[in-house]
């Protein structure tokens, strides 16, 4: 066998999700997307939602570079729901040329969140240009919701924390 060689560890990339721990008992710069968001016991408590869709999100513009992975993870927990939970964390694209529809992009997701219990979600993605519909991006968006399953539209409260999104390397590698 060949041996592989490693790299060389580099200096590990600063984590581009901006306060992912909620340690400071607010929720800014997380948005809240048809729900109420709160901090509750240190993590982002999602309630009142009302559609699938709806869930916390985040400004990455500018901290998702084109030819790059991305490792993600975030701790979830459903307080009082079906045995089985769907989440979901996505990327919207928007573009500056309005003509071109948004692109969205799956970042982790699970179907067996279990009921009332903390679930390590976690996910990889390349931002490869190749799924980019354009290189003029105005604006990138994270956001969690909790996708459809068995024909079911789940739209229970959540609560999120330590999300951690870091640059991986180059998509290529
Ligand atoms: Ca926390």
């Amino acid at each position: 066998m060949t041996p592989t060689v490693s790299p060389a560890p580099s200096a590990r990339s600063p984590d581009l999700v901006e306060n992912g721990n909620f340690e400071n008992g607010v929720v800014c710069p997380w948005q809240s997307n048809a729900c109420n968001l709160a901090v509750v016991s240190g993590a982002m408590s999602v309630t009142e939602r009302t559609q699938t869709w709806a869930g916390p999100r985040l400004d990455v513009t500018n901290k998702i570079e084109v030819g790059s992975s991305y490792y993600f993870q975030a701790e979830v927990r459903f307080p009082d729901a079906d045995v089985d939970n769907s989440i979901g964390v996505k990327l919207k694209v928007d573009y500056i040329d309005s003509s071109l529809n948004p692109s969205y992009f799956s970042v982790a997701e699970s179907y067996v969140v279990p009921n009332n219990q903390i679930f390590s979600l976690t996910g990889e993605f390349d931002m490869d240009a190749s799924k980019l519909r354009s290189l003029d991006v105005k604006s990138i968006e994270l956001y969690f919701q909790t996708p459809s399953r068995n024909g079911q539209s789940p739209t229970w409260d959540f609560e999120v924390d330590n999300i951690s999104m870091i640059n991986d390397g180059s998509s290529n590698a």
